[in-house]
């Protein structure tokens, strides 16, 4: 069958670089006498000696595998160090790892398209500085080569008996009559291992590296020869790699989808999807997985590398295993909390050191119940919009666990059944830079959407309301969905949840795609655009008398703003009265209880009429919702001389005045 590959990803150089035994060389580095040893880093729990994570390579000859519990290490390998993580809110505490790969990925930046895609894995783009090197200082005119370079496992490559491996190395390199594609590889090969080398140097991090023509064929390379070495994929040998590479080994195979192919197609390897045309997958598999079905089976994939050296998401989770399995409300609260609180302090720290704010807030959890007549029945993810504050993330948890729980033992729940958690875990995503002056605070409600609020008896209630926009101005009527996302595409398969032992792993550096996949079977409050009515609220069972919620008795800010159309606002108005254009009728802000239909016509109301209120009359928990960021700008107000200044300062574009966001109706 002719291979057919798109010319632009042709000559592109991609190198994914993937730290070796990652968690055993942060450890080794912290106590140097540990190099060398057969090392394990281990979780803190002391069922059997706890479970190891990593595994140093010397510890791999032994036998020692990462399935193990440390007193099965033990026994493999008597002489074997185990080193336990770091604990903190009596969980694994995972800041040594983050930061220490973030020392890794801010070297690596610096050479190309960087892509931080887990704790310890980065994607680069190389194809400019391979192209310099090509045009300026081509391999075959160096008076050397890198011995690093020259201990490049190079796939496919031609070799007689007896030839001496880094000559032959060599030889591939300097050709000078290989075709562009590979000569590019070859910059490629000499660039990745300066680099590695560099890595080594200033952290004393080993790490391996795949070079090949895309992000797949890297990734796949770069797990083939470890630890500290380099694998490069020709494209000469992309077909034989991928006929004996197993279905299940390549990373978006190894659930449903690579079990189908093997049982429904009766495939064993990628390269086996060969044989069935391009139709033929499609009928099967739907339109985009089938396309995508038979270009990896050609080695084609146009995935970009994406330049991002921060997470996409923030998590937080922990297994329960065995004896340890939460049975309470009250214990799956408790862990709540912790989790909760961790993920704030990251995201805390996310907004101060990289002025991001996230927007989802996610709840998974792994279970089991009593009397399963229903096995398979997963515990339901859940969704919101997520609100700043421990408290507030704390709250939402575990009003997502109460209707999540709700869901999974059935709306008449048997008194008879209990349930088990096994696992938890919450994360943070949708994860946006906050747009820096003018307009940041319509920018951060435009990425909000909906304002859920969690109510304490495990149902979930959304207000669904008009969003402002900033450049038109437009409403959209939201509405309360469940969605089934699904890396398979148009398979209508569906993903597993995540395998919460891996999950704080990788659940901070999820890519978009994949975490729409943690997010599958979630109930998820996303938006759908629709008519142009104004608020509506959406009931779940659910009931307002409770006691907490009543106390708060003001609404969001966000629920507030994000019914209101951007449109100038005088500066005179402002510096006089220190007030806020507002709905007249809105300006109570303990009327949060107000019934649905009450919402609806206060909103139609607020649409027609001028708002009003006293920006000194904003309870302090609402502000509270806010990033530091735009609750320093609103501070900012309650100063007259800083509002003038404000005022005078717009007109030089530096605006930074609520009334500036928050204008009048122009009318
Ligand atoms: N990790 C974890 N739990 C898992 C898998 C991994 O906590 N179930 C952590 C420990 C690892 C790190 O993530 O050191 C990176 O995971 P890798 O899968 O890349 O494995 P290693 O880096 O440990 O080893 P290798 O050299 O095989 O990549």
């Amino acid at each position: 069958m002719p291979v057919a590959r798109p010319e632009t990803s042709d000559a592109r150089v991609i190198a994914h670089v993937d730290m070796d035994c990652f968690y055993v060389q942060v450890e080794q580095r912290k106590q140097p006498e540990l190099r060398g040893l057969p090392t394990a880093v281990v979780q803190y729990n002391e069922w059997q000696g706890g479970g190891l994570i990593a595994v140093s390579y010397e510890a791999r000859k032994c036998g020692v595998k990462r399935s193990m519990r440390g007193d099965e290490a033990k026994a493999a390998c008597p002489e074997i160090q185990l080193v336990q993580v770091p604990v903190a809110r009596g969980k694994a505490d995972l800041n040594t790892y983050r930061s220490a790969g973030s020392e890794v990925v801010s070297i690596l930046a610096l050479s190309g398209k960087c892509e931080r895609a887990s704790i310890d894995e980065v994607y680069l783009d190389l194809t400019d500085a391979a192209e310099s090197m090509l045009a300026d200082a081509p391999p075959e005119s160096l008076e050397s080569i890198d011995e690093e370079a020259l201990k490049s496992h190079i796939l496919g490559m031609r070799r007689e008996d007896g030839d001496d491996f880094k000559e032959s190395v060599r030889d591939w390199i300097c050709r000078k009559d290989a075709d562009r594609r590979d000569k590019l590889l070859a910059c490629g090969i000499i660039i990745v291992a300066a680099l590695r080398k560099q890595v080594l140097k200033e952290t004393e991090f080993s790490c391996s590296a795949g070079i090949a023509h895309n992000k797949m064929l890297a990734k796949l390379a770069s797990g083939m020869n470890k630890p500290a070495q380099q694998t490069v994929v020709p494209y000469s040998a992309v077909q034989e790699l991928l006929s004996s590479l197993p279905v299940k080994k390549m990373k978006q195979l190894g659930g449903k989808l690579g079990t189908s192919l093997q049982t429904d197609l009766g495939i064993d390897t990628v390269g086996d999807l060969l044989q069935f045309s391009e139709t033929k997958l499609q009928e099967h598999y739907g339109i985009n997985t089938g396309t995508w079905l038979w270009n990896i089976a050609r080695g084609i994939s146009g995935e970009e590398v994406q330049g991002r050296l921060l997470p996409k998401s923030h998590g937080s989770g922990k297994t329960f295993p065995g004896p340890r399995a939460l049975k309470s409300l009250s214990n799956v609260q408790h862990w709540l909390n912790q989790l909760s609180e961790e993920l704030s302090e990251r995201l805390s720290s996310d907004l101060e050191q990289n002025k991001r704010i996230a927007s989802t807030l996610t709840l998974h959890a792994s279970a089991f119940r009593s009397r399963d007549s229903d096995s398979h029945k997963k515990f339901p993810s859940k969704s919101c919009p997520l609100r700043y504050g421990v408290t507030k993330v704390q709250e939402d948890a575990f009003n997502l666990f109460q209707a999540a729980l709700r869901e999974y033992m059935g709306p008449f729940g048997n008194k008879q059944e209990t349930w088990r958690i096994t696992g938890l875990s919450v994360s943070a995503s949708k994860i946006v830079d906050i747009p820096s002056g003018t307009s940041s605070i319509m920018r951060y409600f435009q990425s909000q959407s909906t304002v859920p609020s969690c109510s304490a008896d495990g149902c979930v209630q959304e207000h669904i309301v008009n969003a402002p926009s900033a450049s038109e101005g437009c409403s959209e009527q939201r509405s309360v969905e469940t969605q089934a996302a699904s890396l398979e595409g148009d398979t209508g398969a569906t993903y597993t949840l995540p395998d919460l032992d891996n999950l704080h792993k990788n659940i901070d550096l999820i890519p978009e795609k994949d975490m729409s996949c943690l997010l599958n079977e979630t109930t998820d409050f996303q938006t759908q655009s629709g008519s142009n009515k104004g608020t509506q609220t959406k009931r779940i069972g659910r009931k307002t008398n409770n006691a907490k919620e009543k106390n708060q008795g003001m609404p969001s800010i966000v629920d507030i703003f994000k019914n209101y159309t951007a449109t100038p606002q005088s500066k005179q108005e402002t510096r006089e009265d220190s007030t806020v254009s507002s709905t007249s009728k809105r300006a109570n802000f303990s009327s949060r209880s107000s019934h649905s239909s009450e919402v609806n016509q206060e909103v139609e109301e607020r649409r027609e009429t001028e708002w009003s209120y006293k920006i000194g009359e904003i309870d302090q928990s609402v502000f509270d919702e806010l990033p530091a960021e735009i609750q320093r700008e609103f501070r900012s107000l309650l100063r007259p001389n800083k509002q003038l200044k404000a005022g005078k300062s717009k007109g030089d574009g530096s605006a930074s005045s609520i009334a500036h966001y928050f204008p009048p109706l122009n009318r």
